[in-house]
């Protein structure tokens, strides 16, 4: 069998320096190609396919590649002895421990210890082995870095600007924009200006009122210059070779959007630490964002090594890089979303059900500074603003799975927001072509749990065996069958129990049960039937007739075959009641 050597052969292989062009264009298409994930959460780290080990054998030169360069002008700090270098820990020191209580507040985390360490502070090197030796194209796009800022601490949004200055290879970097979104602070005004004169390359775009994160973001978008948009949060530190492997996974192709792993900058003392690895970007209902460990099953059954790239169902939101042009051709993130929050939701169903990917590159890092609450303020309530936006979001991306998000947030439909026009979004969405909803649980987050309705098949009685039935439109009691059409209900997340089409509903006055249109701004069709009657917990076998002036349950008179609503009694077996099936946990 052939064996073809690893270092550059002109025998083996008679590709010229010359013909690099060719080379990497086919590198390229290999990698966009017919590529195949490994498993549903990781993709190919690098081109694979009929020709690689071809490629392979050429030097990097040959192949218009590099490795990722170490650009890390901290790497021997000025100040080797100073707080926090290297990324440890800090104390705040004796007597000083009222002034650090005192402003916490102005950023929600130890503002007193990040005036004490450098803005240039070294942080150690956290990729994992095997990071610094990838290569990455010589003819990467250049990138604007995009930082949305209302009010943040002044020596932490210089730290993030050095971070991005001293670890990234400057001709990539096209621009540094800092989008101030209306701070009320002085000093981020002429001192700021003053401090950034500086950097030629990095420019303030100042906002003369307040846009919010979303649309401060848009407006940073509109006025960049480079062929890539980085986000970045302004409290964070890019750690070492950050930018080129991000900027790698775009360039093989225009619809990866590339997010480095997020760290933390400790809130308290801090230091930089270092994450888990195999963290997925997932969310569970009603579509809060979380992180999932990939199962060590998983990792060990599929060889996933710490390098590999992990595809996520959702970004966190804060950082990644994306196309300028594929950004614009998603219709950015929906201009109707406010303030913040919900905006990583929307992006992310749109590039996946639009044919493209999210990625964590787990060679790319970055630090953040988590906190617990927002150290600004809303222009409305903040609860409010970010139901209403991840409701515009359902209501334009979920499909019937809509209902899974309201099932999970009854508050959601009671409240009525006004949630604003949506028809120019569910047009992008046509035009676009985009996918359904189940396409995308099918396909890329197989492992959330999401069956349409609670409970379904035959209901029965517990105490006398028998079940519901309908006769003409009125509901009443039968022997089961579970074949008949006639006994199968669905109970489901807006709380129906549906029979086709149709919902269960009751007259308590008539004292009959009977079939209706369902209409979810009518309350008289709904009812609570076990995790749904988590508010009644002795009643969870029981079917409660919401929202009337009594609790009223679903009781069955078996002497005379009827079903009526009574009031609700735990101890009475005639009031409970049973699906066939549960899929709810
Ligand atoms: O009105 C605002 N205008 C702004 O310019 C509100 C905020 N901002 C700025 C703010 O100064 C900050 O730089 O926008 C940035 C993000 O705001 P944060 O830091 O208060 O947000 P967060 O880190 O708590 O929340 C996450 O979710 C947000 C809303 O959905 C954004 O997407 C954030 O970018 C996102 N942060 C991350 O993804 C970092 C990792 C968090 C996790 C998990
Ligand atoms: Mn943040």
């Amino acid at each position: 069998s052939k064996h073809i050597p690893r270092s550059r052969s002109q025998a083996s292989f008679p590709l010229l320096a010359s013909q690099r062009a060719t080379v990497s264009q086919t590198n390229q298409a290999l990698a966009k190609g017919t590529a195949p994930a490994k498993t549903n959460f990781t993709a190919q780290a690098q081109p694979a396919g009929h020709n690689q080990s071809r490629i392979e054998a050429l030097s990097p030169e040959d192949r218009g590649m590099h490795q990722v360069l170490r650009i890390d002008v901290t790497l021997s700090p000025r100040d080797p002895q100073a707080p926090g270098q290297f990324g440890l820990p800090v104390v705040v020191p004796h007597g000083k421990e009222k002034e650090a209580k005192r402003r916490w507040k102005e950023g929600n985390f130890n503002v007193y210890l990040s005036d004490l360490i450098p803005v240039d502070r070294a942080i150690e090197d956290t990729r994992p082995a095997g990071c610094a030796e990838q290569l990455v194209h010589n003819n990467l796009p250049t990138t604007s870095v995009i930082m949305c800022f209302v009010d943040e601490v002044w020596s932490t949004l210089l730290r993030s600007v050095h971070s991005v200055l001293n670890r990234s290879p400057p001709h990539l970097i096209k621009e540094i924009l800092l989008v101030d979104d209306c701070s009320t602070k002085d000093y981020l005004k002429d001192n700021l200006d003053k401090y950034m004169s500086q950097f030629p390359k990095v420019r303030i775009l100042r906002l003369k009122e307040r846009h919010g994160l979303i649309r401060a973001r848009l407006a940073g978008a509109q006025n960049a210059t480079g062929d890539v948009l980085t986000f970045l949060d302004s409290h964070v530190e890019c750690n070492v070779g950050w930018l080129e492997p991000l900027l790698e996974r775009v360039y093989l192709s225009r619809k990866k959007v590339a997010c480095p792993v997020i760290e933390v900058i400790n809130d308290k003392d801090m230091s930089y630490m270092t994450v888990d690895n195999f963290q997925r970007g997932i969310f569970l209902w009603p579509m809060n964002f979380g992180w999932k460990t990939i199962p060590p099953d998983v990792v060990a059954k599929n060889k996933i090594k710490e390098t590999d790239i992990i595809r996520c169902p959702v970004m966190a939101g804060g950082l990644f890089s994306i196309d300028k042009n594929y950004f614009f051709e998603l219709g950015t993130y929906d201009p109707g979303l406010d303030v913040w929050g919900g905006e990583n939701m929307e992006l992310s169903f749109k590039v996946w059900m639009c044919g493209g990917e999210i990625e964590i590159i787990p060679c790319s890092r970055v630090g953040h500074i988590f906190r617990n609450d927002n150290p600004y303020s809303f222009p409305k309530d903040r609860m409010k603003t970010v139901e209403r936006n991840l409701v515009r979001v359902a209501e334009v991306w979920l499909d019937e799975y809509k209902e899974l998000f309201y099932g999970h947030g009854d508050h959601l439909i009671e409240q009525g927001l006004d949630v604003g026009n949506l028809t120019q979004q569910r047009e992008l969405r046509k035009k676009l072509k985009c996918k359904s909803f189940k396409w995308y649980l099918e396909n890329v987050f197989p492992d959330l749990k999401a069956p349409l309705v609670r409970a379904g098949g035959v209901l029965i009685n517990v105490a006398l065996g028998k079940c519901i039935s309908i006769e003409n439109t009125t509901a009443i009691l039968a022997d089961c069958d579970g074949s008949s059409k006639l006994q199968q209900f669905n109970y489901t997340w807006l709380r129906f129990i549906k029979h086709g089409e149709l919902c269960l509903a009751s007259i308590p006055d008539k004292g009959v049960l009977i079939l209706n249109h369902c209409d979810s701004r009518s309350q008289g069709l709904k009812w609570l039937h076990k995790s749904a009657s988590a508010l009644h917990p002795k009643l969870v076998n029981h079917i409660i007739f919401e929202n009337y002036h009594q609790l009223l349950c679903l009781e069955a008179n078996f002497s005379q075959k009827t079903l009526n609503v009574a009031a609700c009694d735990a101890m009475k077996p005639h009031q409970k009641w049973k699906f066939e099936k549960y899929f709810e946990d």
